[in-house]
C-alpha cells in the first residue's frame, strides 16, 4: 500500500472508488445463516423475489385477495411478482433494481429477462458454493447473524453444537419477546426448563439472567440485540425497563458484549401482510441518551428506523463514547437516505461509526445491498477528501484504506474489544 500522498482530485477519486468497492465488510446485521443451519439459509431466485420487500411493493399494484397470494407455491409468487415490478412495470425500486444487480453480478444475460434460465442457473450449484461466490463478489468477510433460542428449527442446530462450525458466521442473540411479548417469552423459557412465571419476581429475574448467560456463551454470541416499537420509553414504570436494568444490562456487563437496540418498528400495521406488513414510527432518542447516561460502562450499538431521529441521534453519538451509531436500518437502506446518513454522519462523527449494515435475509442480496451502498459510501468520502486536498491536506492511499477499513469493519471489531 502506497504510503505516497495523492496528487491529484482524479486520482484521489479513483483511489477511494477502488477501495471502497474492494475493502472486506465485517456485516454486522444480518438475517442469513451458514450453511450448517440447513433450511434457514434462503438463497435462490424464488426465494430473492419473494422477499418481503418486494411482496408489499407488489400489492400496490393489484387487488389479488392476500389469502389468494398466500396460498401459491413459493415459485407462482415469484413469478406473480416478477410481472408486476419487473416486466409490467420498470423495477426502478431499491429492492426491485438489487435484483437486478445481483443477476447482472452473477453473470446472466439480464437483457433476457428469463427467469426460467436464471433458475436453471442456480439450480447446478450448491449452497456452499453459493455462499462463497456471493461473499467473495460481495467481498463480505464476515457475517453476523440474529439467532433466536426461541426458533425450534434453530435450536438443535446450536444443541448439537453446529452452530459455530463456519468461521466466517458469527452470532447475535436476539430475544425481542423478552421486552415486547413477556407472556410468550415466560412459556417459551418454561418450555426451556427455566423457572420462571409472569410476575417479576427474584427467582424469575436470576432464571432470566441464566438463560441470556448460557446462549450468550453456547452461542459466543457478539452481543445481545432487540428490535423495540417507537413508543419505548426508558426509563419508565414498565416492564421493558425492568427487564432491561435488572436482566439484560447486568448480563452484558458480565459477559463484557454490547446491547443492541433496532428502535422505531411498528409491527403488523397489515397482518394480512405478514411479515411485510411492519411499519416505522418515530422515537424518543431521550431513551437512547438515558441509558448511555446512566450506563456509562455498558457499550450500546444502537440504530434508529425513522428518518426523523436520525440527525438526533447522530449528535448523541457525540455525547457518548459508548454509543456507536450503526446502518442504514430497513425502510432507510435507499440510495437517498444512506447518502443523507452518511453525509451528515461523516460531518459530525468523522469516521466513527458504522455507517451500514445489510440486514440481509436472502444470501444473494449481500451482492447489491453492499455495491450500491460501498459506491455512496465511496463517493461521500471522496467529497471530503477532496475538499481537504484543496486545504492543501493530502490524504495518501493508506490512509484511505484506513479509514474504509475502519468504517466498513474495525470499528465494530473495536467496539466489542475484539480488535
Ligand atoms: O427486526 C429486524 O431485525 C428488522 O431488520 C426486520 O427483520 C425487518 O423485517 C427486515 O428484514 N428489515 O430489513
Ligand atoms: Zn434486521
Amino acid at each position: 500500500m502506497s504510503t505516497q500522498t495523492i496528487a491529484s482530485l482524479a486520482d484521489i477519486k479513483a483511489t477511494v472508488d477502488r477501495l471502497a468497492m474492494s475493502t472486506p465488510v465485517t456485516d454486522m446485521h444480518t438475517h442469513l445463516y451458514a450453511p450448517e443451519f440447513g433450511e434457514l439459509l434462503l438463497w435462490g431466485i424464488d426465494e430473492l423475489l419473494t422477499y418481503h420487500y418486494l411482496i408489499s411493493e407488489s400489492f400496490r399494484w393489484s387487488e389479488e385477495e392476500y389469502s389468494q397470494f398466500w396460498s401459491m407455491t413459493k415459485r407462482e409468487q415469484a413469478d406473480w411478482i416478477w410481472k408486476l415490478l419487473f416486466i409490467d412495470h420498470s423495477p426502478v425500486s431499491e429492492a426491485a433494481s438489487g435484483f437486478i444487480t445481483i443477476l447482472k453480478r452473477l453473470g446472466f444475460d439480464v437483457s433476457s429477462r428469463n427467469l426460467d434460465d436464471y433458475r436453471q442457473a442456480l439450480a447446478k450449484r450448491t449452497v456452499e458454493q453459493q455462499v462463497d461466490t456471493v461473499m467473495q463478489l460481495a467481498g463480505i468477510e464476515k457475517i453476523v447473524m440474529t439467532n433466536d433460542p426461541f426458533d425450534p428449527v434453530e435450536r438443535p442446530v446450536w444443541l448439537s453444537g453446529k452452530g459455530k462450525t463456519d468461521a466466517r458466521f458469527y452470532a447475535a442473540l436476539r430475544v425481542d419477546a423478552l421486552l415486547n411479548d413477556w407472556d410468550h417469552a415466560v412459556k417459551e423459557l418454561q418450555n426451556l426448563g427455566y423457572d420462571v412465571q409472569a410476575e417479576w419476581s427474584e427467582r424469575t429475574k436470576a432464571e432470566t439472567r441464566r438463560f441470556l448467560s448460557e446462549w450468550i456463551t453456547r452461542m459466543d454470541a457478539l452481543y445481545l440485540a432487540v428490535s423495540m416499537p417507537g413508543d419505548f420509553e426508558y426509563p419508565a414504570d414498565d416492564h421493558r425497563s425492568k427487564m432491561i436494568d435488572e436482566v439484560m444490562i447486568p448480563v452484558c456487563q458480565a459477559k463484557s458484549i454490547p446491547f443492541a437496540l433496532m428502535i422505531g418498528v411498528r409491527r403488523r400495521v397489515n397482518p394480512s401482510l405478514r411479515l411485510a406488513g411492519d411499519m416505522s414510527m418515530l422515537s424518543d432518542v431521550s431513551a437512547v441518551e438515558a441509558l448511555c447516561r446512566r450506563y456509562p460502562e455498558q457499550k450500546f450499538l444502537i440504530t434508529m428506523l425513522a428518518r426523523e431521529n436520525q440527525h438526533e441521534l447522530t449528535v448523541l453519538a457525540r455525547k457518548f463514547r459508548n454509543l456507536m451509531i450503526f446502518g442504514c436500518w430497513w425502510f432507510l437502506h435507499i440510495e437517498s437516505m444512506v447518502e443523507e446518513m452518511t453525509r451528515f454522519r461523516i460531518e459530525l462523527l468523522g469516521t466513527s461509526m458504522i455507517p451500514q449494515h445489510s440486514d440481509c435475509r436472502v444470501f444473494e442480496q449481500l451482492i447489491y445491498k453492499w455495491e450500491h451502498s460501498r459506491k455512496i459510501i465511496g463517493n461521500v468520502l471522496a467529497a471530503k477528501y477532496e475538499k481537504l486536498h484543496h486545504s492543501g491536506w493530502t490524504v495518501t492511499e493508506e490512509e484511505i484504506k484506513r479509514d474504509l477499513d475502519d468504517m466498513l469493519n474495525r470499528n465494530f471489531w473495536r467496539f466489542l474489544g475484539k480488535e
